[in-house]
């Protein structure tokens, strides 16, 4: 609870049973009325690690970052503030107040946790998304005239917010579609610096490996080029 707005973190994961359980505890739990794990299939003791630490922990067999989230928000249907968390231990949860004190800042709707305005371990973020996370933030600037320097996963939403959003991405377009969307809305979208350090433990799924950075970069870009097309091709139908 954080002035009276109950908060439920929700923490996407794939095999991290070796970090997760720490990134668990650290999390103010006088902040967060519930931690809730999507597990897409673990095939290690994530579930189990995650339980005993204190998280819900919900199975989702369709397989990506965002049918992890999407599954786990579907258990906290009374939480007022969606907070995001990477289950690695790059994310500090103790830069959960920082976010949350951001939303309620008057008129906030969705605060980003920027690792790149922040204090990001060296090595913690690869040449290639440091690269990515620019070119795509240039991108969302120029196509809609927001400026953001991240597409962190650390990130706080408030539930009316995300209610009119229509999350829909199954995979790693799920931050840049918050993000996108949120710019086409003309909504309010802040950043706050934080803290960024290398994953603790476990295997890199997606900057870690040419084939995730590919996925997870042509995901992102297909997301924004999708998404500006659309919205002219129903700018262009809508004047004829
Ligand atoms: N549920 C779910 N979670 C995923 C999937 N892929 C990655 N994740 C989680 O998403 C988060 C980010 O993935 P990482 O592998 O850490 O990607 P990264 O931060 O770019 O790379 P690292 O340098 O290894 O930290 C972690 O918490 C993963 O467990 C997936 O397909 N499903
Ligand atoms: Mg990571």
């Amino acid at each position: 609870m954080y002035q009276e707005h109950t908060v439920a973190v929700i923490i996407p994961a794939l095999n991290e049973a070796a970090a997760i359980g720490d990134v668990i505890a650290r999390i103010d739990r006088k902040l967060a009325d519930w931690v809730v794990v999507g597990d897409n299939g673990s095939t290690d003791d994530t579930a189990a690690v995650a339980r005993a630490a204190g998280a819900l922990v919900v199975r989702e067999d369709r397989r990506g970052y965002g049918s992890a989230c999407l599954k786990a928000i579907t258990l906290v249907p009374k939480a007022d503030i969606l907070v995001f968390l990477d289950a690695d231990g790059g994310d500090d949860p103790s830069d959960l107040p920082l976010l949350l004190a951001a939303l309620l800042a008057r008129g906030t709707d969705i605060v980003i946790g920027s690792r790149l305005a922040g204090r990001a371990e060296p090595g913690s973020l690869t040449c290639v998304q440091r690269f990515g996370n620019t070119l795509t933030c240039g991108l969302v600037r120029l196509f809609w005239g927001a400026r953001f320097t991240d597409l962190g996963p650390f990130r706080a939403i408030r539930r009316p917010v995300y209610e009119t959003l229509q999350m829909a991405d199954p995979d790693y377009g799920w931050t840049i579609e918050m993000q996108v969307k949120a710019a086409q809305r003309g909504l309010k979208v802040v950043e706050v610096p934080v803290s960024y350090r290398k994953r603790q433990a476990g295997q890199s799924k997606v900057s870690g490996t040419i084939i995730g950075s590919w996925r997870a970069g042509s995901r992102i870009l297909g997301y924004v080029f999708a998404a500006k097309a659309n919205e002219l091709m129903t700018r262009r139908s809508g004047g004829s």
